[in-house]
């Protein structure tokens, strides 16, 4: 009888932790207040680079976070931080990271400059994607406000022919400018400019973020003010990556039964695969503190045409994904 009882008492356990197992990332994949997650692939990991959420005096790091299937998330603390910044005072906000140079490179806004203070968009280096990295040129990269565009949330992207773009702007205008094969500084354009405007639509307002599909040049960007409900992400389809960017519609937005406050978003590609995955923040619907927001993760669906299917949010998040060995 005690033997019996024994057996089913392991069973029941074993039952127990086989249910605990984790079956989705669940929405939000980490704890804390983050926003603006940047997601990568990186030295075969999948990383997600946000900004830590709270008033502007306080954000004077960033925090990063790895996994290998989607599903489980490791901290790494502190990846970038105002000591190894020696011109940033507050407000660092939206990284973007990309691996280029056998380095990774992380770009940062920081300040939240308004004319005639020193700030805007800054790089920093690393030769591992955990960091520590330290800013490169002492100095902001982009400290002009050109155009009306404040110099934050910047998104660089690689097109196929090598060239490294640079996508930026808050204030509901985006700029956009060649950066040079070491990142580090800004090719001018055949006449003379270093930022040309490529403001999609007039509802355009920060978050550009651009993704290349079957040749065609994937441009979205945010809406709406980040500390309200209606904040959402909207696109466009283009054949060159300068646009023009009709806007065709939004991709994400509150759910009025999952939460609000929806954007600021980046797209992470599996490796050679036609499956993409959008890491976005929203607020949760018990919440209204405007850095109340969380990082999250849903599938981003490509209709036969082209189009884009709005996201469904979820609080489950995803199924497990491993990246294949490199
Ligand atoms: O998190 C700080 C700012 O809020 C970002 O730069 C904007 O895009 C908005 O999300």
């Amino acid at each position: 009888m005690k033997r019996i009882l024994i057996v089913l008492l392991a069973l029941l356990t074993l039952s127990q932790v086989e249910a605990k197992k984790k079956k989705t990332s669940g929405n939000p994949i980490f704890t804390g207040w983050y926003a603006d997650p940047e997601g990568a692939v990186m030295g075969g990991r999948y990383w997600v680079f946000p900004t830590y959420s709270a008033p502007y005096e306080q954000q004077t790091f960033f925090d990063a976070f790895s996994s290998s299937d989607l599903i489980t998330w490791t901290k790494h603390e502190r990846v970038l931080e105002q000591k190894n910044i020696p011109w940033l005072k507050k407000a660092l906000w939206a990284p973007a990271v990309i691996e280029a140079n056998n380095k990774f490179y992380l770009f940062f806004g920081g300040n939240d400059v308004h004319e005639g203070e020193v700030g805007g968009i800054g790089v920093a280096v690393s030769d591992k994607p955990e960091g520590p990295y330290v800013d490169a040129l002492g100095k902001p990269l982009i400290n002009e406000i050109v155009n009306g565009a404040q110099p934050i949330d910047q998104f660089v992207f690689r097109d196929d022919d090598g060239q490294y773009y640079m996508y930026y702007g808050g204030w509901q205008h985006c700029n956009v400018c060649r950066l040079s094969p070491d990142l580090l500084s800004i090719i001018p354009w055949p006449d003379g400019q270093k930022f040309h405007e490529i403001t999609p639509s007039r509802s355009y307002v920060e978050g550009p973020f651009m993704l290349k599909r079957n040749g065609k040049y994937y441009f979205m960007w945010s809406e709406g003010g980040w500390t309200g409900p209606n904040y959402c992400v909207a696109y466009a389809i283009s054949d060159s990556p300068f646009g023009p960017f009709r806007r065709i519609g939004k991709i994400l937005e509150q759910d009025p039964k999952v939460a609000r406050g929806a954007g600021h978003h980046s797209v992470i590609q599996i490796p050679g695969k036609d499956e993409y995955y959008i890491i976005y923040h929203r607020r949760p619907l018990s919440e209204n503190d405007g850095n109340s927001r969380e990082t999250c993760i849903d599938r981003l669906i490509f209709n036969a045409d082209g189009t884009i299917q709005p996201v469904k949010m979820t609080f489950e998040g995803v199924e497990a994904r491993k990246l294949k060995k490199r």
